[in-house]
C-alpha cells in the first residue's frame, strides 16, 4: 500500500537502521482500517548515496513477496515512495533487538541475584528455547518464499509484547534459491558461512542456517559475540579452515547438537528450517532445563561492539 507523507506523522526515533533512521510513527487508513495505527518507519539517510536507495527499495520489493503476514516475521504495512526520504512502513515491535534484550537480561540478572533471586523478572530456559523456536518458524517461512535473509543475527530479531520473536531487516535479503554477491560491502562475518566467505560469496537458505546456529549461540549465552577473541577477519579464516563455536558450560549436549549441525561444512549437510524448528519444540517440551542459567558465568562471555573491522 502506497501512502502519501501526510498521512504518516513521525512521533520519535528509535535508533539507526542500516540505511537511516527508524521512526515510531503514527499511520492513518493502514489496511483499510478508518482510525489510526502505531508503526515504524524506516528511512533512508537524507544524503544517501543511490545505492543505499536502491538497496532500501530492494528490502520493499523483497517484503512485498511475503503475501501472508507470519507472526514471526516482521510485516510490511506499506511504504511512502513519492516521499523524500523514502519510507517503508513496518508493524511496530515495542520491545527492541533482540541482542539488547539479551544484554539486558544480564544486569536485571546481576540486581536481582543481588535482591535474593527474583526469578520473575529474568529470562528463563523455556523463554529463551522459545525465541529460538520462533526465529526457526519465522526462517521456516522466508525459506518457503524462496527469500535468503543473509544477515540473520540477534541484533536482525525484533522482540514484541509477549517475548514474540520477529525476524527483521531484510536489507541483504535476496530472493533464492541461491545467490551470488558481485560487489563488496560491509559484511556480517563472525556470522558467515564458510562458502559465504570463501571467495565465491555464496549465500543460500543453507547459509542463512549456519547463521541461526550462531544465533542459537547469541541466546544461549545472552548476547555475547561469538569467538569474542579474535578480530572479525581472524574470526572469518579460521571459520573458512574448519573452526566452530564451542559448546557453552552451561548447555545440554542436545541443545549444542543443534548448534552444531547448522555448523556442517558441508551445506548440504545441514538440516532445513522445519527440521531445527521441531528438534527446537522437542525440547521446550522436555522436562529439563537445557540452558542452565544458574550455571551461567557472564565472565566468559564478552560484548563487542560491532566496528568498522565487520567491513571487508
Ligand atoms: O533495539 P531497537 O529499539 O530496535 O533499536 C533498533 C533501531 O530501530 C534501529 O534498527 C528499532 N526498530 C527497527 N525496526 C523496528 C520495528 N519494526 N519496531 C520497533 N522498533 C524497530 C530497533
Amino acid at each position: 500500500m502506497e501512502f502519501e507523507a501526510d498521512q504518516i506523522t513521525l512521533l520519535g526515533e528509535l535508533g539507526e537502521g542500516q540505511f537511516g533512521k527508524v521512526y515510531k510513527a503514527r499511520a492513518r487508513f493502514v489496511n483499510d482500517y478508518q482510525g489510526s495505527t502505531i508503526v515504524a518507519v524506516k528511512t533512508v539517510k537524507a544524503h544517501a548515496s543511490s545505492e543505499v536507495r536502491d538497496d532500501m527499495l530492494k528490502e520493499l520489493r523483497m517484503m512485498m513477496r511475503l503475501l501472508d503476514p507470519h507472526p514471526n516475521v516482521v510485516t510490511l504495512l506499506g511504504y511512502c515512495t513519492k516521499s523524500d526520504p523514502v519510507m517503508l512502513v513496518v508493524e511496530y515491535v515495542p520491545n527492541g533487538d533482540l541482542l539488547s534484550f539479551l544484554r539486558k537480561d544480564r544486569t536485571v540478572r546481576n540486581v536481582t541475584y543481588a535482591n535474593l533471586h527474583t526469578e520473575s523478572r529474568t529470562l528463563q530456559n523455556t523463554d529463551l528455547i522459545s525465541f529460538a523456536w520462533q526465529v526457526s518458524k519465522g526462517m521456516c517461512y522466508l525459506a518457503s518464499m524462496q527469500c535468503i535473509h543473509r544477515d540473520l543475527a540477534a541484533r536482525n530479531v525484533l522482540v514484541g509484547e509477549h517475548k514474540t520473536c520477529k525476524v527483521s531487516d531484510f536489507g541483504l535479503a535476496r530472493e533464492g534459491p541461491e545467490y551470488k554477491k558481485i560487489k563488496d560491502s560491509p559484511l556480517p562475518l563472525r556470522w558467515m558461512a564458510p562458502e559465504t566467505l570463501s571467495i565465491d560469496r555464496l549465500y543460500t537458505t543453507k547459509s542463512d542456517v549456519w547463521s541461526f546456529g550462531v544465533l542459537l549461540y547469541e541466546i544461549v549465552t545472552l548476547g555475547s559475540t561469538p569467538y569474542p577473541t579474535m578480530t572479525a577477519q581472524q574470526a572469518a579464516e579460521k571459520i573458512q579452515r574448519g573452526l566452530k563455536l564451542q559448546k557453552p558450560a552451561h548447555c545440554t549436549d542436545d541443545l549444542y547438537f543443534i548448534m552444531e549441525n547448522c555448523w556442517h561444512f558441508l551445506p548440504n549437510e545441514r538440516p532445513p528450517f522445519s527440521e531445527l524448528s521441531a528438534a527446537l519444540s522437542r525440547l521446550i517440551m522436555d522436562e529439563k532445563d537445557h540452558i542452565m542459567l544458574n550455571q551461567y558465568d557472564e565472565h566468559q562471555y564478552a560484548n563487542l561492539e560491532r566496528s568498522a573491522e565487520e567491513v571487508c
